[in-house]
């Protein structure tokens, strides 16, 4: 198909786009099947979409699947097949030439295979001999501390709690994972404000809200079916207020509605959402300029004796550090707000306006906030406007960070966390009986590094694509192959099979939309969605292969060759995942009586201490952080190459995609066809650069330790991005960021902020632009 680009001016119809299920329906040659899947996905006895982790009402009537989660039901199940004959046809180096969407598109893997370095290519091999070469070499280390476990955030609770347990019994914390990547700077944020790393919302709550604020997601394509309550808010008259540099369709529509039911007024824009285009990573600085504006009208209400602005009571009450943040708050010159923010004062005085004037806000956010170097300080912000008002531990209020993967956040009750606490490590020591590692382990930035640095010799992953979805590519991929075993336990072909250890191993593991049947019958797993609901998933068509295991399976084999029956019988586990629950209610606070619970409609929720106005601070209370805004966005690393980078590039997701996983070329609401390799960019600064619209130019990262990171023949689109920006897709673009660009506090890859040279492509092609 030839690449085209033409702008999408039609509504973005995120619950109404059938063609593009269509399409990708027909495609996977089974759809009458896959009917019957969609019709159980987040249905009471049905699966859990392996989408986003957007959560369900349990009472609600409405549609639970999405356009995308339609698209990654149906990815998973499609009948083509990844076996022994594929493998022998094609040898590794071949397989590398194609593309990720290539690979993912040639079906589900069906039978275990391991590397054979002397052939190039992978050869089958008996999951009992799997499971002892796995064994061997994690025996034959020095420490336990030369392994690392990956974890992708679609693993079950059942299979995320073994995970941990086998490698906390193996005797080390390295669990890097895609959280690494995505929301931890919430986690960590969260935590140092409110004692609690998770959101305190529910579905319900957004109901309730008068307000929703916005920051940095793009809900149209990856979280589809938040659009339902935020176009109920918008009916009823509660504030809507999205910051995103983008005008993303999907949160557009709420600004220019398109149907006659959308229409709130007869203006053509409603008075009650608006939408602020911040510079990128400019959110800290805009809510810092809330903040301030807070400020001063609260102590012009205490001047004149006005109703408060300020939740006095609740700042009294509940929280701590307020004076020494207050002051910081005035020490912040408004120059610097403006200059850092890239909106100007009325826009910020606008959007305190608005927050000021309703009584329950809830502030959503994602990736725009996470992937930034000053990401911790700019979530506890968020916190901290929400503590001035009062909006925590109140129906229809809170804080939301909106996951990504559909269990990363179950992932983690279950203990998957290089860093973790005390009591987690306290009652599985107490329970399982052994001293478990209280070193902390390595993330993932940190489990890259100790691989090239050859500490690190065994590489573990349960799902995912650490290949692709890591920063600093070239060398991620040499890390991989630097190993002396790599393992992806995996259901799709990726490029992680294609940077293989020494010596490698691919595993097959059944997917979410699969029935498990074990001894005891077909098995349930259960997960935990951005709501802290916890509910069970059955999966529901027969499986490719009867070579396929499941991820307990494959994690208790593994465990059984490794340590015997060493803490636990790992074998007689998966007869029935009804026991790992119930070590699981042994051992993780909240999760008593859990396999009586999952069997109710709707699952069961994780309350959350904030809720009851609990604080498991030090301070035992809500704590407020003074942190000044950095003095300039640009990364010392980068000011110190002397060069003035022509624009800041966002790497970012299009509407055909789930991550690393590309269902097709095309990005709808951005009006892109039949390609990803383009650049996103204001016409204006195209013009500046001296390049025309269309051209294809090199994107060259500036980071001053002299390694070359540049990715070729990108084609220029003018598009409405503010000056000084750009955006392009990943993983693409993951060769420009380099190891060392991470979140403070978070270690997350500072992908939403990359200092960028253009220069002429040699690389030629054509896009048509219409
Ligand atoms: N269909 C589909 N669904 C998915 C996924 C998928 O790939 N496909 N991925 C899943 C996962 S793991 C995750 S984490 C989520 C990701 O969900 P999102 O966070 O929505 O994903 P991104 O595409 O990275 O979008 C980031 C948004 O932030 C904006 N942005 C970038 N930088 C800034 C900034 O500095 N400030 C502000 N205010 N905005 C900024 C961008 O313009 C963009 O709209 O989605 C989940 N759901
Ligand atoms: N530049 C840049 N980099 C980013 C991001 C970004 O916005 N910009 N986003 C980051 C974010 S938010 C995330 S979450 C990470 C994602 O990082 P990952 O979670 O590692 O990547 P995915 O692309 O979701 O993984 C896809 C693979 O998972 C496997 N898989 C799918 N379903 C299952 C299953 O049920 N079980 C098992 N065992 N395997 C399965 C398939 O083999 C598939 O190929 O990427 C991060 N990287
Ligand atoms: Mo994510």
């Amino acid at each position: 198909m030839t690449a085209r680009y033409k702008r999408y001016t039609g509504p973005a119809a995120g619950w109404g786009a059938l063609r593009s299920v269509s399409l990708a329906w027909l495609d996977s040659k089974q759809p009458v099947k896959n009917l019957r899947a969609m019709l159980k996905t987040n249905q009471h006895g049905g699966f859990d979409c392996p989408g986003c982790a957007w959560g369900d009402s349990s009472e609600s009537a409405h549609i639970k699947f999405c356009e995308n989660g339609a698209k990654a039901v149906n990815w998973e199940a499609t009948r083509r097949r990844v076996n022994a004959a594929f493998f022998a046809r094609y040898s590794v180096s071949q397989l590398r030439q194609q593309s990720d969407y290539w690979l993912e598109y040639q079906g589900r893997l069906t039978e275990p295979m391991r590397y054979d370095r002397a052939t190039d290519h992978y050869a089958p091999i008996s999951w009992d001999e799997a499971f002892k070469l796995v064994a061997a070499n994690l025996i034959g280390l020095e420490s336990p501390h030369q392994a690392a476990f990956y974890t992708s955030g679609r693993a079950s609770n059942e299979a995320a709690f073994l995970y941990q347990l086998f490698v906390r019994a193996l005797g080390t914390n390295n669990f890097p994972d895609c959280s690494n990547m995505c929301h931890e700077a919430s986690g960590v944020a969260l935590d140092a404000a409110l004692g609690s790393g998770k959101g305190t919302v529910t579905l319900d709550d957004f109901a309730l809200a008068d307000g929703i604020f916005i920051f940095g997601q793009n809900p149209g394509t990856n979280h589809p079916r938040m659009l339902e309550p935020l176009k109920e808010a918008v009916k009823r008259g509660a504030q809507v207020v999205c910051f995103n540099p983008l005008r993303e369709r999907g949160l557009e529509r709420f600004q220019h509605p398109q149907s006659a039911l959308e229409m709130l007024s007869n203006s053509s824009s409603p008075l009650n959402t608006a939408f602020f285009r911040p510079a990128l990573g400019g959110d800290f600085a805009a809510l810092r300029g809330m903040a301030k504006y807070l400020w001063q009208w609260e102590q012009e209400a205490l001047n004149s004796g006005a109703m408060e602005v300020f939740d006095r009571g609740f700042l009294a009450q509940q929280c701590h550090g307020l004076e020494g943040y207050l002051a910081q708050l005035d020490a912040t010159p408004w120059d610097q707000i403006v200059e850092q923010s890239g909106l100007t004062l009325q826009d910020i005085e606008q959007a305190a306006q608005r927050y000021r004037h309703c009584d329950k806000v809830i502030i959503c956010w994602a990736m725009g906030i996470t992937q930034h170097h000053h990401a911790v300080a700019t979530i506890q912000e968020i916190a901290h406007l929400q503590m001035l008002c009062g909006q925590l531990g109140k129906p229809g209020a809170g804080v939301c960070p909106v996951r990504g993967h559909s269990n990363v956040q179950g992932d983690r009750t279950m203990g998957i966390n290089e860093r973790p606490g005390k009591a987690l490590l306290d009652a599985i020591e107490q329970q399982f009986g052994f001293q478990v590692p209280r070193q902390a382990g390595h993330n993932t930035v940190e489990a890259i590094n100790a691989m090239l640095s050859g500490q690190i010799r065994v590489f573990v992953a349960l799902g995912g694509n650490f290949a692709q979805a890591t920063p600093d590519t070239p060398r991620t991929h040499q890390a991989l192959q630097q190993c002396a075993l790599t393992v992806q336990i995996s259901t799709k072909l990726n490029r992680s099979h294609l940077m293989p250890g020494a010596d490698a191993l691919i595993l097959p593991c059944l997917g979410r939309t699969d029935i498990d049947l074990q001894q005891g019958g077909a098995q349930a797993v259960t997960v935990e969605d951005s709501f802290s609901m916890i509910h069970a998933s059955y999966g529901q068509l027969p499986p490719l292969s009867a070579a396929m295991r499941s991820e307990p399976a494959i994690i208790a084999g593994i465990g059984q060759a490794t340590l015997g029956d060493y803490p636990v019988d790992w074998l007689s586990l998966i007869d029935d995942y009804a026991r790992i629950r119930e070590l699981i209610s042994q051992t993780i606070p909240g999760f008593d009586r859990f396999n009586e619970r999952i069997a109710q409609p709707g699952g069961f929720h994780l309350p959350n201490p904030v809720n009851a106005l609990r604080w498991n601070t030090p301070q035992a209370k809500a704590v407020f952080s003074a942190n000044a805004l950095p003095a300039v966005l640009l990364h010392e690393r980068v000011l110190a190459t002397g060069q003035t980078p022509d624009l800041i590039l966002q790497t970012l997701r299009s509407h055909d995609q789930y991550n690393t996983t590309i269902y097709g070329l095309d990005d709808r609401y951005r009006g892109v066809h039949g390609t990803r390799e383009v650049v996103f960019v204001n016409a204006r600064d195209i013009q500046r650069l001296g390049f025309e619209p269309g051209q294809r130019v090199d994107l060259i990262a500036l980071w001053d330790d002299g390694i070359e990171r540049r990715v070729q023949g990108f084609a220029l689109l003018a598009f409405d991005v503010p000056l000084g920006q750009a955006a392009a897709y990943y993983p693409e673009t993951n060769p420009l960021v380099a190891l060392d660009s991470y979140g403070a506090g978070s270690f997350t890859p500072a992908s939403k902020f990359i200092a960028v040279r253009l220069e002429a492509s040699q690389v030629k092609g054509n896009i048509q632009l219409l």
